[in-house]
């Protein structure tokens, strides 16, 4: 049975804590250019000449069957950058979000191999490891389909209302990478009395969006058919945000926080 697909009303968004656009919202020639552009960082290819950040373990010769996640793709391809440019893009979401200003403090390329392995994400909360905001619930991870994104090629995943059950750090399994970490790991997951584990897909088109709230439970299997799921992952904080200030050490740990949230030309502050 299809699993239901989340709402693509606005006015969902704050009992669902996640919702999609109603329309594309990057343009197709956009969302093509960058995804040649994220198969290429994909293969190590540079164009502006500056790499990926070394996190999540990818490397370009790592195995092809498993699950790349390029973060910070675009300081090596503009063509990637673009696509958090897109107005209708920056319209919709600060539309969605209540916000005069979104910032891309970061975006994180993925790409599910066809068929392939090592390919979930596990269920977490994204609030839990953006430490460095006073406020998580002002930043946001937006998920945009560079290829068609449908349930059986590891569709994100979330489960509606999640977002009001807590901001505790259970259910950060990020890392978990096979897809019968979702199934076990679901029990280990606190439902408050009154309230039920439902979950809904983003299954999209290409060009389409879907925006979560920073506590809402997500996680993506892998991917069942012959075509890769492409995507980037662009986290934004709103003009309402505001910042801890830098840690040293989790400087070492995540080497990103301090030049992310300067808006720079890698990092824009984005207006509709
Ligand atoms: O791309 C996905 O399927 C999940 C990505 C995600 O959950 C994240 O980056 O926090």
């Amino acid at each position: 049975m299809k699993t239901p697909v989340i709402s693509h009303f606005k006015a969902d968004y704050a009992n669902d804590g996640v919702v999609m656009s109603p329309e594309q919202v990057i343009r197709p020639d956009v969302a093509a250019a960058a995804r040649d552009a994220l198969l290429a960082v994909s293969r190590g290819e540079y164009a502006t000449g500056k790499p990926p950040l070394p996190m999540h373990g990818w490397t370009p010769d790592q195995d092809p069957t498993h699950m790349a996640t390029i973060q910070e793709a675009h300081r090596a391809n503009k063509a990637i950058l673009a696509v958090a440019e897109e107005p209708a893009f920056v319209k919709w979401l600060c539309d969605v979000l209540d916000a005069e200003w979104v910032q891309v403090w970061g975006i994180l390329g993925t790409i599910k191999p066809g068929k392939g392995s090592k390919s979930t994400f596990g269920w977490h909360r994204d609030g839990p490891y953006w430490r460095w905001f006073k406020n998580p619930i002002e930043t946001n991870a937006v998920f945009v389909a560079l290829s068609d994104c449908e349930e059986e090629r590891g569709a994100l995943r979330y489960v509606p209302r999640s977002h009001l059950w807590g901001a505790g750090k259970d259910g950060n399994f990020f890392h978990d990478r096979e897809d019968s970490d979702l199934e076990s790991r679901r029990n280990e997951l606190r439902v408050p009395d009154g309230e039920t584990w439902t979950e809904s897909v983003a299954a999209m088109g290409a060009g389409y969006a879907a925006v979560h709230n920073a506590y809402t439970l997500h996680a993506s299997a892998a991917n069942t058919l012959d075509e890769p799921r492409v995507n980037l992952t662009v986290t934004v904080r709103t003009n309402r945000s505001e910042l801890n200030g830098f840690e040293p050490e989790e400087e070492d740990v995540y080497n990103w926080m301090r030049e992310q949230c300067d808006p720079s030309e890698f990092y824009p502050l984005l207006r509709p």
